[in-house]
């Protein structure tokens, strides 16, 4: 039986001789321990990195599993049953009465807590740095952070302009609870001779604590021109 754990980019699967079918349930050959696991070791690990291979062409856990040792212990960790050998590889910790994977009892509200939470396996205190791109959405984790996306999920573009007549406007999500980020338009009349200033926003649209901010720059008779900074407090 194949037993398989996910992340947001890498499956590793292990798969274990068990103890045979289950039969027909009322049947005098049914067996409920038809699962139980065979032997103490997998007899095939398996280990892909959707990032890089969407494809699932080459199996890390044999070509590469040196490089990968410690993500592999990572996940077989989490994969297996630490409540009864006899059933290690079962998956899940099922003869638990509670998940011991509880979900956050709040909503982070500061840069490092954030980054503590999407810590999944596979990925490193770096790859939350907040230049860094690990999902190569072209959105740095602090924009990702400062918007309410996620890390290590492809979001589509989140800033957007329109133009009316006489004016531009810059559309952007903005998580309003998280005060060690700010993001704050600013407007020039040239890009030669940069002289940024602040615009003030307004909020179109709110959903729980994500708001869609909206700043605009008049443009009658002239250029003008708009930019997004994001700054850590
Ligand atoms: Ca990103
Ligand atoms: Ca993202």
């Amino acid at each position: 039986m194949g037993y398989s754990i996910r992340t947001d980019r890498y499956r590793y699967t292990e798969w274990w001789l068990t103890n045979g079918d289950y039969g027909k349930f009322g049947d005098s050959d049914y067996d409920p321990d038809a699962s139980r696991v065979v032997g103490d070791q997998a007899s095939f690990v398996e280990l892909y990195d959707y990032q890089n291979d969407p494809h699932e062409t080459e199996n890390l856990a044999y070509t590469q599993a040196t490089a990968h040792a410690a993500l592999i212990a990572e996940l077989q960790a989490r994969l297996h049953d630490s409540d009864s050998s006899d059933y290690v590889g079962d998956g899940w910790k099922k003869d638990l009465p509670v998940s011991p994977y509880g979900v956050p009892t709040s909503y982070p509200v500061t840069k490092s807590v954030w980054a503590t939470l999407h810590q999944t396996p596979g990925h490193t205190t770096a790859d939350l740095g907040d230049t860094k791109d690990p999902d190569q959405d072209g959105i740095p984790n602090l924009l990702e952070y400062a918007m309410g996306t996620h890390p290590f999920e492809r979001n589509p573009a989140q800033v957007t302009m329109t133009r009316t007549t006489g004016a531009i406007s810059l559309h952007y999500p903005q998580v309003s609870i998280r005060g060690d980020v700010s993001l704050i338009p600013e407007a020039s009349a040239s890009l030669e001779v940069p002289a940024w200033s602040t615009v003030s926003t307004t909020t179109t649209h709110t959903v729980g604590s994500k708001r869609m901010k909206e700043a605009s720059l008049p443009t009658a008779g002239a250029a003008g021109f708009l930019r997004l900074r994001a700054v850590k407090e």
